[in-house]
């Protein structure tokens, strides 16, 4: 009975290190040069991503310089599929020539969406706050749009009862080095769970601290409702209370309208050497050894 009672032990360490290996996130990487040129990226195209597409223009597979990269269009919603629960670091390399444009990559999006004037709130779809400046679009996390050449624009999603459709915004704006206009430079997001911080290739540019978790009357998720934006000298550029910056977090690219394109998009956990998990890989050799050993005495014993 000792030995059962040893055997049972040593399963439940094994789970316990199993368990950190199988909460990390899982490395996802797509740089587009396996499609042919021309190819449209939709439905079932882009394994890994749920898209829609609600026009007759979408997102196609174009060569430049021998590099493939894909063209949004007009309107278009990409979600990655994977709900992201550990700290992530989630890379996106982005070419905006046009001004005026709505290239709207989010992070820490809720999975539910409300309903507004046309539908609801997809990263395509205006969310009906008219003081914003520009037809904001989705309806919870936030949104970094690489726009105008060298500005760099951070949207905070709010619960917003004087709202039409109670989906507000606050915007922070700051100039980086990059020139999204010009060629593809790499929008970077590092989350730790606590604080995004945001780069134009290894520039920061933004920090989004996330506090208070908890739910509101529209909805059913859990959002950090309080986040202070920081800018890249660590000043604070605002604090926002009433955020809808989901606790977990769903990735988002959406297009209003707009024509930009993407490569080298890149997802891969924050640590990526976890000592637990290589803790767990040095020990589970030597575990098993023993419970095998156990299991051979235990039969040696019975016979
Ligand atoms: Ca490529």
């Amino acid at each position: 009975m000792k030995r059962l009672g040893l055997l049972f032990m040593l399963a439940l360490m094994c789970v316990a290190l199993v368990i950190p290996s199988i909460a990390a996130v899982d490395s996802y990487t797509q740089d587009f040069e396996s499609f042919a040129e021309g190819t449209e990226i939709v439905n079932d195209k882009l394994p890994g991503w749920s898209l829609i597409r609600p026009t007759s223009e979408g997102a196609f597979v174009r060569v430049k310089d021998g590099n493939k990269y894909v063209e949004i269009t007009s309107y278009y919603h990409a979600e990655y599929e994977k709900k992201l629960t550990d700290p992530y670091v989630y890379e996106v390399d982005v070419y905006n020539s046009d001004t005026g444009n709505i290239p709207a990559f989010f992070v820490r999006a809720g999975k539910e969406r409300f309903q507004v004037e046309h539908g609801d709130t997809k990263a395509f779809e205006y969310d009906g706050d008219d003081k914003i400046g520009f037809p904001s679009v989705g309806g919870s996390g936030i949104f970094v749009m690489p726009r105008d050449g060298k500005n760099l624009y951070l949207v905070v999603k709010t619960y917003d009862e004087s709202k039409a459709f109670k989906v507000g915004n606050v915007m922070y704006t700051v100039t980086v080095n990059a020139d999204f206009s010009t060629a593809f430079h790499t929008l970077k997001f590092v989350d730790d769970g606590q604080t995004v911080r945001i780069y134009a290739d290894d520039e920061l540019a933004f920090m989004v601290e996330m506090s208070n978790s908890g739910t509101y009357p529209l909805g059913e998720e859990t959002y950090y409702k309080k986040v202070v934006v920081k800018g890249k000298e660590g000043n604070v550029l605002g604090t926002v209370e009433n955020a809808r910056v989901s606790v977990d977090s769903h990735i988002l690219i959406g297009s209003r309208h707009s024509k930009f394109n993407i490569d080298n998009i890149k997802i891969y956990a924050l640590e990526e050497q976890n000592t637990e998990t290589s803790d767990a890989a040095f020990f589970m050799p030597v575990i098993i050894g023993a419970m095998y050993a156990l299991v051979v005495l235990k039969r040696r014993q019975v016979a």
